[in-house]
């Protein structure tokens, strides 16, 4: 839909957001002569009510910014310094595809290793022509596990990934627990939603090692040692089961397991869950009591909770709570977790088999660029991803990525911290110049994105590429040269009828049980008795301690303070990293400053075994003593010496589903000297090496 508006060839275009983000919201884009002028919110989805965040407004600063990509380039200084010298598209494939072919015949397909994972979480610029043509070269595959591995896997197996409650049902919850999530940062439409509930009377109660904004407002905050979840949802557990609030009738009609969960949970009284999480047994007996007597009752389940070794049995765990507490079957009831299987969207259309090649945890990526040798990684292809700044172990990814051996590609809208190591670069279009076909994952929605303005420089779309790739390597099959559009009406054509008829109608699909689904009356599990499995066996065998498990800290003294970075409000994961931003801080407590003589704003080293962060350090009791904060997603360029929050994290894995520990990084931090820092700083940025 567009509106002239003057002589000036103004015009508003509806299309959508398909950032990583839950709230997929509608934005309206003025264009003004052909370029972007502004980006608001639209109501076009009734969930994003007109507005949207500051960093999607502020889009158009990366669409033209000076650290946009715009012709395909090749490295002509050492990896890591980012020196490039521009080539035209035509020879850019040409050398890929020699590439690619070459490291085939070398070394064998599995020689190469695609990268990726939600740059933008659409449709069509993920799985489509990049995965046909990653199957048919018989590439190693991709284990995509940097985030929602565990609660994937939990709400897999005990729900069949149930669609789940939408943000407007949170106005009809008497509690609301949010639980490992700060919306106010992270899906900033759910806010206004539990701050109404609350002024009309709903309890909040916030799971979270931070004093988030919501737990400001919070009615109870339990302000947890991360990686405690699962002891606390587990001392919820022996309340509701033996103290007599669990729903017999529900368990028995609707469950399976209940006795398994029952037996683990029985250890956990308030006292012992409460040490363990270093919180009052008071403080969780209260919540407990609240949650047992309350109803509507809802649970936000967010991403916080999974990134440690329990990450898995404590999604698991609090996922079973409305189950055994009887939540279920109101509206305003029940849980929220991941929306985005909510469409039942199976891919068939990227038509090839996988195949039986070995697969690769994104999360060991430095592991594999060092380690592996049967064979080597020899090229590595890394889109809608920023590995170099994203995923564990930052210094052996960089270590990885500074081979001479290895031939790396970076298909990316930005010079990004990954490009720099990069011996080819490519440049892709962003959701303003593009297709695409996003989904929300908490609301649930699923639009499409339309390109608004023509593309900058020689940027083009990723399906277009992956198809141009594959033409020249004579990989395309049955169905023939494929460019962006093609493949757009290849995935309308396989989504399930109606989605796709009403999306080229330009309408707004709607799933059959609709946009707000009351689970246990419009949705029911997806499990294969339509059952919740509150003790799946897979889970069970997956996990080396045993589901529901407590595995505790391993309480290194020399690196005594737990290191969490969760989402920022400046980027998306790391997108829009490359824009001005206010210098990033190390948020540590009061009582954790003063024995290391911090002062406010001065530098520190946040270091242990895998490495360090020199940056400044903000003093203040917005978290539990013992825990401290850098966000996620920083730019090298954001810190003093060009290593983030990953740097610090291990590359362990999850008890289930393979996710990532970021939050299980332990550190020690100390001032410096700020005559000292200067050098080393300088020193460090230019050979990550020492
Ligand atoms: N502005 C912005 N929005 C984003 C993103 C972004 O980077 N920026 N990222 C998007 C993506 S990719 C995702 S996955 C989502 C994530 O969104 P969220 O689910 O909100 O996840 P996080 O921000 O990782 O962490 C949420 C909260 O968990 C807390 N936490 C950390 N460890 C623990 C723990 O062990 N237990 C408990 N109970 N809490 C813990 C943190 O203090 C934090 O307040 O947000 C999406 N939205
Ligand atoms: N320390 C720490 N690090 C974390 C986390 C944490 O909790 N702590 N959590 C993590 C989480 S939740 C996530 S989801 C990961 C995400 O990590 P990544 O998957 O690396 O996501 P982004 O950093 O957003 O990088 C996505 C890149 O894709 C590019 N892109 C976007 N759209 C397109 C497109 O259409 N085509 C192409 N070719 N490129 C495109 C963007 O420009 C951007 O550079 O980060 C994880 N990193
Ligand atoms: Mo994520």
């Amino acid at each position: 839909m567009s509106i002239p508006m003057s002589s000036k060839h103004e015009q508003v275009v509806e299309t959508a957001c398909p950032l990583d983000c839950p709230d997929g919201c509608s934005v309206a884009v003025t264009v003004t002569d052909g370029r972007v002028t502004a980006i608001d919110g639209s109501t076009e989805n009734p969930a994003t009510k007109g507005y949207i965040c500051a960093k999607v407004r502020r889009f158009a600063d990366r669409l033209e910014g000076a650290d946009r990509l715009l012709h395909p380039a090749v490295r002509v200084g050492p990896k890591g310094g980012g020196a490039l010298s521009p080539i035209g598209w035509d020879e850019a494939i040409d050398l890929l595809a020699t590439r690619l072919e070459d490291a085939r015949q070398r070394f064998g397909g599995e020689s190469i290793l695609p990268f990726s994972y939600g740059g933008s979480n659409g449709l069509l610029t993920q799985d489509t022509t990049d995965a046909r043509l990653f199957r048919r070269l018989g590439a190693s595959r991709l284990a995509r596990t940097v985030c929602a591995a565990p609660t994937g896997a939990a709400a897999q197996a005990l729900y069949g990934k149930m669609p789940s409650t939408t943000y407007d049902d949170y106005l009809h919850a008497k509690l609301i627990v949010v639980w490992g999530a700060n919306p106010s940062t992270s899906g900033i439409h759910l806010v206004p939603l539990i701050q109404q509930a609350v002024k009309a009377g709903a309890l909040l109660v916030v799971v979270d090692p931070r004093v988030t904004p919501l737990a400001r407002q919070a009615t109870l905050h339990l302000p947890i040692k991360p990686g405690t979840d699962l002891v606390v949802a587990l001392a919820l557990h022996r309340h509701l089961f033996e103290e007599g609030h669990a729903d017999a009738s529900f368990l028995a009609a609707h469950t399976r397991g209940a006795d398994g969960l029952r037996e683990r949970a029985s250890e956990w009284t308030f006292e012992r869950a409460a040490e363990a999480a270093g919180i009052q047994p008071g403080l969780l007996r209260e919540f407990a009591e609240m949650y047992a007597s309350t109803r509507p009752a809802l649970i936000r389940c967010g991403w916080g909770l999974e990134r440690n070794r329990n990450g898995g049995s404590a999604a698991a765990a609090v996922l079973a709570l409305p189950a055994v507490a009887g939540k279920f079957g109101v509206r305003g009831g029940g849980y929220t977790m991941s929306n985005s299987s909510a469409w039942s969207i199976t891919r068939d259309w990227i038509g090839a088999d996988e195949p039986p090649t070995r697969e690769i945890n994104m999360n060991r990526l430095g592991r594999a660029l060092t380690e592996l040798n049967d064979p080597p990684v020899k090229v590595l292809f890394v889109y809608n991803c920023n590995p170099a700044v994203t995923v564990p172990d930052q210094r052996r990814v960089l270590r990885g990525l500074e081979r001479e051996d290895l031939f790396t590609v970076v298909f990316d809208q930005v010079m990004t911290d990954t490009a720099a190591y990069a011996d080819l670069v490519l440049p892709a279009t962003t959701f303003l110049e593009h297709y695409d076909l996003a989904r929300g994952y908490g609301p649930i929605s699923l639009q499409m994105v339309r390109p608004v303005v023509d593309s900058q420089g020689e940027a083009r779309p990723n399906a277009e590429v992956f198809g141009q790739l594959s033409t020249a390597m004579n990989l395309d099959g049955d169905e023939g040269p494929q460019g962006e559009l093609e493949t757009l009406l290849q995935v309308m054509d396989r989504l399930p009828e109606e989605i796709g008829e009403t999306l080229r109608a330009g309408g707004r699909p709607e799933p059959a049980f609709g946009l707000a689904p009351v689970q246990f009356v419009d949705v029911f599990p997806r499990t294969e008795d339509r059952k919740v499995d509150l003790f799946p066996e897979a889970l069970e065998r997956e996990s080396a301690a045993g589901l529901y498990r407590y595995i505790p800290d391993t309480a290194d003294p020399k690196y005594p303070l737990a290191l969490i970075s969760p989402a920022g409000d400046r980027t998306i994961s790391s997108t829009l990293g490359e824009l001005p931003r206010p210098e990033p801080a190390l948020v540590i407590h009061p009582v954790d400053a003063h024995p290391r003589q911090l002062q406010e704003g001065s530098l520190v080293r946040v270091f242990n075994d895998l490495g360090e962060v020199e940056c400044k350090v903000s003093i203040e009791p917005t978290v539990r003593p013992g825990t401290v904060v850098l966000p996620k997603g920083l730019w090298r360029k954001s810190t003093a010496n060009g290593f983030t929050a990953t740097a610090l994290a291990p590359d362990t894995l999850t008890d289930i589903g393979a996710g990532a520990c970021f939050n299980d990084s332990r550190v020690e931090v100390a001032g410096i000297q700020e005559s000292g820092i200067q050098d080393s700083a300088a020193t460090r940025a230019l050979n990550p090496e020492s």
